[in-house]
């Protein structure tokens, strides 16, 4: 099942995350999100989950995001290729990094393609077209997919969005949380029961479901009311972590 979990791969901060980038250009305060980030690593260890911590990375400021350089998929690691210039370094050293959990690595060398854009659903994997992910990175990664046996969609992400993911997370079997953007998506509409958080509540949709847990960004309180009814929710503070457009499933890589 696409939410259960036993390891992770998490990156310990670096002091240039206040350089990261940010659409609303706001610099955040590294000390807040250290304090975010302890916080969430602290819940994947209560989630017994075994926490693999790599080393921060100075030189990439985006760096703690490590759901974009890379996909998990069964036993097979794919190093993607990042289009943000500041960005696309991450892969070669997350690749020597995390080559030995994986039994095999294969890499996307054509096309632009970042993790926050590939939503998985058991064997189904669905690719957002946006700013950072173009159609031959797209083509090029549904065929190492098809290849290792799992089936791909390829969707347009609404405009404003910088990542197909940003709004929208999996939190069942064929269930997926979305912002009232992402519910207009044609794609998402005909193939799966949506729960649709009203307008206000985007930062909500990047819900991460592991195991028997949904964690849930804390502050989004109608999100909370909804998803507490049906799921054991967990709130995570992200605050200043969303200054620079992330949430929780890009901190981490899980399998
Ligand atoms: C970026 O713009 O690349 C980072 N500031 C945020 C990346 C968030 N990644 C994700 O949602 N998968």
């Amino acid at each position: 099942m696409t939410y259960r979990f036993k390891n992770i791969i998490i990156r310990k901060p670096n002091k240039s995350v206040q350089n990261a980038l940010s659409s609303q250009n706001i610099n955040p305060v590294f000390e807040k999100i250290l304090e975010e980030h302890k916080n969430y690593v602290k819940v994947m260890n209560e989630l017994d989950l075994k926490v693999n911590l790599l080393e921060p990375l100075e030189d990439y400021p985006d760096s703690i995001f490590v759901e974009d350089p890379a996909l998990i998929y069964k036993s097979t690691c794919i190093i993607l290729n990042p289009s943000d210039p500041s960005r696309n370094g991450e892969k070669k050293i997350i690749c020597e990094e995390i080559k030995k959990y994986f039994d095999n690595l294969i890499y996307i060398k054509n096309g632009f393609i970042e993790g926050g854009d590939i939503l998985n659903i058991n064997n189904h994997f669905i690719i957002g077209l946006s700013k950072r992910t173009n159609k031959l990175g797209a083509k090029n990664l549904a065929n190492i997919l098809n290849a290792l046996g799992a089936s791909v969609s390829i969707c347009e992400t609404p405009k404003s969005v910088l990542h197909f993911k940003s709004e929208c997370s999996i939190i069942d079997d064929d269930v997926i949380l979305v912002s009232s953007k992402m519910a207009k998506l044609e794609y998402l509409k005909s193939n799966y029961k949506l729960i649709e958080l009203p307008i206000g509540e985007e930062g909500a949709a990047n819900s991460l479901r592991i195991n028997d847990k949904l964690l849930v960004p804390q502050g989004f309180i109608k999100a909370n009311e909804i998803l507490s009814k049906n799921y054991n929710t967990i709130n995570i503070k992200v605050n200043e972590i969303s200054k620079i457009d992330a949430g929780l499933s890009c901190m981490s890589l899980r399998w």
